[in-house]
C-alpha cells in the first residue's frame, strides 16, 4: 500500500500522537491528522476541492509558523495561544494587522473537527439504510454551518449531494469490513472529541471562540 493511500488508522494514530501526558496538543500532529483527512477528501472527487483548498491553506499557514523563526512557540495549542495573546498577535474583534494569526487559523479547523466527531458518530451508529448526505449535512447544521455565510452553506450542501453512499463510503475508509470500521470509530472518537474538548476549554477560557 503507498504512503498516500488514505486509511482511518492512520488519522486515529496523528490525533493520538497530538497529545501528551500533560494534556497538551502538538500542532504538528493535529495539521498531520488534518492532511490525512485533505487526502481522503480528494479521493472523493473534485468537488470536494474548494473545501480541501481551505483547509490546506490553513494547514500550510500553521505549518509555516511551526517552521518559522518564533517555531518554539507554536509547538503545541497552549503555548501557541500564550505566545500568540502575549505579543499582540491575534486580531480580537475585527480582522486588522494580524489577520491570520495561529489562534485564528487554528479555531476554523477547531469548528470543523466538531463537525467531523459529529459527523463520524453518526457513521458509527448508522444503519444500512441511512444516507451518508444526511449524516454529513444534520452534522454540518449542528455545528460549522453557524459559522459559515449563506454562500458556503450552499456551495457545501452541493458537495455533500456528491458523497458516496454509506457502503461505498466504508470501502473507502479502508479499515476492514463494516465492523472493523465501526470498531476502529468507536476507539477513535473518544480521542477526536478529548482533543476538540482540550481546545474548546482552552479557547474559551482565553474569550477566543469568536475570532474573526
Ligand atoms: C474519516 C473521514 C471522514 C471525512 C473526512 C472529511 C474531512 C472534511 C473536513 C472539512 C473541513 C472543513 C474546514 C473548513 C474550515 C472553514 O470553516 N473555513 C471557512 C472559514 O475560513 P475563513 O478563513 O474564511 O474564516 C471557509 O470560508 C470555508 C470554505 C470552504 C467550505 C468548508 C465547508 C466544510 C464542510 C465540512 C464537510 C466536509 C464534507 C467532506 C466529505 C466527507
Amino acid at each position: 500500500m503507498s504512503a498516500d493511500t488514505f486509511r482511518l488508522q492512520k488519522v486515529l494514530e496523528t490525533f493520538r500522537s497530538s497529545l501528551n501526558e500533560n494534556k497538551e496538543v502538538y500542532v504538528k500532529y493535529y495539521i498531520a491528522g488534518w492532511q490525512e483527512l485533505v487526502t481522503f477528501m480528494n479521493s472523493l472527487g473534485n468537488v470536494f476541492s474548494f473545501i480541501s483548498k481551505d483547509v490546506v491553506s490553513k494547514i500550510q499557514i500553521l505549518e509555516n509558523f511551526l517552521s518559522g523563526e518564533s517555531g518554539s512557540h507554536y509547538v503545541t495549542i497552549q503555548s501557541m495561544v500564550k505566545y500568540e495573546l502575549e505579543n499582540d498577535l491575534v486580531d480580537l474583534t475585527k480582522r486588522g494587522s494580524h489577520p491570520e494569526s495561529g489562534c485564528r487559523t487554528l479555531l476554523r479547523l477547531h469548528r470543523a473537527l466538531h463537525w467531523l466527531e459529529l459527523f463520524l458518530e453518526r457513521l458509527r451508529t448508522s444503519t444500512e439504510d441511512s444516507k451518508t448526505s444526511v449524516m454529513c449535512s444534520e452534522a454540518y447544521n449542528e455545528s460549522l454551518a453557524q459559522h459559515h455565510p449563506w454562500l458556503i452553506r450552499k456551495a457545501v450542501g452541493v458537495a455533500f449531494c456528491a458523497l458516496p453512499g454509506r457502503d461505498t463510503f466504508f470501502e473507502v475508509l479502508n479499515a476492514g469490513d463494516h465492523a472493523q470500521v465501526v470498531a476502529l470509530l468507536g476507539e477513535s472518537l473518544p480521542l477526536i472529541a478529548e482533543v476538540y474538548q482540550i481546545t474548546e476549554d482552552l479557547y474559551a477560557k482565553n474569550n477566543l471562540l469568536e475570532l474573526p
